[in-house]
């Protein structure tokens, strides 16, 4: 077994992941459907069957988000991102035995969300926004704190690094000093390279190819590239066509440090997982 540079058990609220084996967090988007005719009880009614699904399927995590990150999407106001988002994760902590991460920048969302049963606080912005470092703090919940530069909006504009992974890693280091001034300890940190964040496509495939130089950091690491255009640059495949590549990816990040794999395909990458997890295991 691929050994760790720090203690395993990672409490998230009322549960605890043991980070010694690689988990997989599916995605659920709580982004309303302009093309769904059924209103929002219908939506969060399938919005909690499909994370129902993902965690037959063995997620251990679900990640809700309400905001898109999407460059050119709209922004969300604070009152819309939690209409999105609280009933969903209320739902889920009553109904699901698995942890709730939440797809956020919001310290109100974060609040909100932790009193309702959240288990973990994903931010892509790595709680750079006004008031979230403090939010995070009094949650008392793990954070994942990624790697991106600029905005959603703005980071795809001709994205530059002098020593990309060098960047990449002071980025987190400093993110996590004003996670620690604020009490939230190394203990209660997970990382993220942040694959499709302010990124070409030679950017992603060098950074993924060193990922262990941020595992050395000696925190676990979240590797979200699910259906990414960084496999459909390499494949020239369209969104729908990225789960083989993706599930290459999957298998590579987990040697290379990935604990947590964000995914769509969440049945096909636990299997990934399982399989590598029995060769490790085996004397
Ligand atoms: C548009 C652009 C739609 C980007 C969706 C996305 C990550 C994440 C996302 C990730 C963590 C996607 C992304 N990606 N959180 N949220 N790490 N921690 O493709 O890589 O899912 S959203």
């Amino acid at each position: 077994m691929t050994s760790t540079l720090y203690p395993t058990r990672l409490p998230c609220g009322n549960r605890v992941l043991d980070l010694v084996r690689t988990h997989v967090m599916g995605i659920l988007n709580a982004t309303p459907d302009s093309f769904s005719d059924g209103g929002r009880y219908s939506q969060l009614d399938a919005a909690l069957r499909h994370a129902e699904a993902m965690v037959l399927a063995g997620a251990t995590l679900i990640d809700i988000g309400g905001e898109s990150t999407r460059p050119g999407a709209p922004p969300v106001s604070v009152p819309e991102e939690l209409e999105r988002v609280a009933p969903l994760v209320e739902r889920v902590a009553q109904e699901l035995d698995v942890v709730i991460s939440v797809d956020t920048s919001t310290p109100e969302v974060m609040l909100e969300t932790a009193r309702l049963g959240a288990g973990l606080i994903n931010d892509v912005r790595s709680l750079r926004r006004p008031g979230a470092l403090e939010a995070a703090a009094q949650t008392g919940l793990p954070v994942c704190l990624m790697h991106m530069l600029g905005e959603p909006g703005d980071m795809q504009d001709n994205p530059h690094y002098r020593d990309l992974v060098q960047e990449v890693s002071d980025f987190l280091v400093e993110r996590m000093k004003q996670c620690a001034a604020v009490g939230i300890g190394a203990e209660r940190i997970i990382l993220d390279p942040g694959f499709g964040f302010a990124k070409t496509l030679d950017h992603n495939l060098s950074l993924f190819k060193r990922m262990e130089v941020l595992h050395a950091l000696g925190r676990p690491l979240l590797v979200g590239v699910s259906r990414k255009s960084m496999i459909g640059g390499v494949l020239g495949r369209a969104v729908d066509e990225r789960l083989y590549g993706g599930l290459a990816l999957a298998a590579l990040a987990m040697s290379k440090g990935a604990r947590i794999l964000r995914v769509h395909d969440v049945a096909e990458t636990v299997d990934v997982v399982r399989m590598i997890t029995a060769v490790e295991s085996a004397e």
